[in-house]
């Protein structure tokens, strides 16, 4: 049969698994191995987990003939990043009893716990769900944790904008109750017309669903990532709707031309609550019935958008919503960058923002992250609020707790790790890669790190230290730290290969494009010498780097 015809494998899974049950509780049971059924792999996804196994030790087991070191991982799903101190604790001590004890900070503004074996996989979830924190549909195909611009000082009606991200998120769950019978014991529902679900039926979206909010002028959430991405309109301090922008997505495959990154393009202006939330679910149900279901490469919202065009697109939401999106309204991005250290907003609350290199929360030999973050929580006196640019805000700490709040900041060198670290280090992301993600070809938060300190000292002898230059490096072409929209993208290739993409801008409205092939580390930091070079002698008067190279056509 063609492929063409054919629906995959997993659309199978996903239709047989009597709501996202599978056989996971029996895969649970099994104790021969530390693994799940293979079906079950793809629908525990949906409740917000991964099959992995530690790619380090592969060689070394299958020597011995042992299977694979396989455990898992789990995502929350926190709408726009927001957690609570008895939450942070939570967290914190669900990492050091059930899995690595990294707290790993996520592109998406959630964290990830690795390395959780089997059986440790319900008394997580249960902890979790003691703490009112649940990781239900952080994966599969299905809306994924709802973004929105994490710092509160962005605008006086901030928190109005933020609520959004909680009320999509609630909107757009799936109604099976899996979840809850799987992981926390619910009595199994008798009646399944309790959980039909209009919206996801029993087919669920044909691919990931990804939703952003962005409140201009910084575009830290890279809006135009997402499928669905919301551009808040304020004027006078008071919010006038969202932009809509559709069909973002930035996963490419190597050697697959029919594949592309795509920026989202914003097709109106919703004016009120009611208009921009049934606009984005009736642009989910687009995706359910027109998305492709046969090819998984080509599954994602912007080939759906290309193939019937936005004009079709357009109408067809006009015809499931019954209004007409208002033209959009003028926006700017001019950042996407955190604002490390203290910020104050309108009503007068502090925030601080930490510096967590890739995202990853651990006491090292650098610096005790996790032990201050956790004294922190303790004092009760702040919440916790995780960017897209993997870090953390200490948040909504009232004048009066400031000073306490800082003194553990600085018992911890908090202060003076996030004040010495370089800019560009500051602005940099990687994604996981390895050892735990199956897809990595190369490595990424482990070797970034490193590559940074070798690129500071070329900046340094270009006398560019100060430039706030935006390098993101993936451990394969899904772009995960959206490599595709960094100034300086590295894209694995092969274990220490990368493919150097160049010229994005700084604010995430435009994409970065190849500039060279299959480099090592030496061609890397070679081609890099020779381009400061040219910025630094060539440049326009604050002109960055990637609108530098796009102008001098490099790329
Ligand atoms: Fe991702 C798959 C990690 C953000 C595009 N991503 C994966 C998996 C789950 C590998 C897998 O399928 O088994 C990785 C788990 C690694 C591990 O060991 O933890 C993984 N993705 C991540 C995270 C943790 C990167 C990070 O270091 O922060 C991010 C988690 C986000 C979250 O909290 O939900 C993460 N992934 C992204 C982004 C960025 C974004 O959404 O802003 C993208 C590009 C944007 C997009 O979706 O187009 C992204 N991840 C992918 C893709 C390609 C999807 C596609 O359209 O083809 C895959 C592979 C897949 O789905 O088949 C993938
Ligand atoms: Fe894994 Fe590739 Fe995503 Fe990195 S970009 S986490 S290597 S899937």
């Amino acid at each position: 049969m063609s492929k063409k015809n054919s629906v995959s494998n997993i659309e199978k899974i996903k239709q047989a698994s009597d709501n996202l049950r599978g056989t996971i509780r029996e895969s649970l049971r099994d104790e021969i191995t530390g693994a799940i059924r293979e079906d079950d792999q793809a629908v525990i996804k949906f409740h917000g987990m991964y099959q992995q196994d530690d790619r380090d030790r592969r060689e070394e087991r299958a020597a011995k003939k042992l299977d694979r070191l396989f455990s898992f991982m789990i995502r929350l799903r926190l709408p726009g990043g927001f957690v609570t101190p008895q939450q942070w604790i939570a967290i914190h001590d669900i990492a050091g009893e059930n899995a690595t004890g990294v707290i790993k900070i996520t592109t998406r503004q959630t964290v990830q716990l690795h390395g959780i074996i089997k059986s440790n996989i319900k008394p997580a979830i249960q902890a979790f769900n003691e703490a009112k924190l649940d990781s239900i549909a952080t994966c599969g195909d299905i809306n994924r944790n709802v973004l929105c611009s994490s710092h509160p000082g962005q605008s006086p009606i901030h928190a109005q904008i933020f609520a959004y991200a909680d009320k999509i998120s609630e909107m757009l769950m799936p109604k099976t109750r899996a979840y809850y019978e799987i992981w926390l014991d619910e009595e199994k529902l008798l009646d399944k017309k309790d959980e039909e679900d209009p919206l996801y039926q029993d087919r669920y979206l044909p691919r990931k669903f990804k939703i952003g909010i962005a409140i201009p002028p910084n575009n830290d959430v890279d809006v135009f990532a997402n499928d669905v991405g919301l551009i808040a309109v304020i004027e006078n301090d008071e919010l006038k709707g969202f932009n809509i922008a559709v069909g973002g997505g930035l996963s490419t495959t190597h050697g697959n031309p029919a594949t592309y990154a795509r920026l989202a393009t914003v097709i109106g202006f919703a004016g009120s609550e009611e208009k921009t939330l049934k606009a984005i679910y009736a642009i989910a149900t687009i995706q359910r019935d027109y998305g492709n279901r046969s090819d998984r490469k080509l599954a994602r919202l912007k080939y759906t958008l290309d193939k019937y065009g936005v004009d079709w697109f357009i109408n067809e939401l006009e015809k499931r919503t019954g209004f007409a999106l208002a033209p959009a309204m003028e926006y700017s991005f001019t950042d996407r960058m955190d604002y490390y250290g203290w910020q104050q907003n309108a009503e007068g609350l502090w925030y601080y923002t930490v510096f967590v290199e890739n995202g990853r929360i651990l006491d090292d030999e650098k610096v005790a992250l996790k032990s201050a973050l956790r004294e922190v929580a303790k004092t009760g006196k702040a919440n916790f609020r995780f960017t897209c640019n993997q870090n953390v805000i200490i948040s909504d700490v009232q004048p009066t707790d400031k000073q306490s709040i800082h003194a553990v900041l600085e018992q911890f060198q908090i202060i003076s790790h996030t004040e010495a670290t370089g800019s560009v280090r500051k602005n940099s992301m990687a994604c996981v890669a390895f050892p735990t993600c199956p897809l990595a070809l190369a490595e990424a938060q482990r070797y970034l790190p490193v590559l940074i300190g070798k690129i500071e000292a070329l900046l340094n002898k270009h006398a560019l230290t100060q430039e706030e230059m935006i390098i993101r490096m993936t451990g394969c072409a899904n772009g995960c730290a959206r490599s595709y929209l960094a100034e300086i993208g590295l894209v694995g290739t092969a274990y220490g290969k990368y493919n150097m993409h160049l010229g994005g801008d700084h604010c995430g409205t435009r994409l970065n494009s190849i500039y060279r092939e299959n480099l090592a580390e030496e061609e890397i930091l070679l081609e890099l010498d020779g381009l400061f070079f040219l910025f630094k002698t060539e440049r326009n008067k604050q002109e960055g780097f990637g609108d530098f190279v796009t102008r001098k056509g490099l790329v």
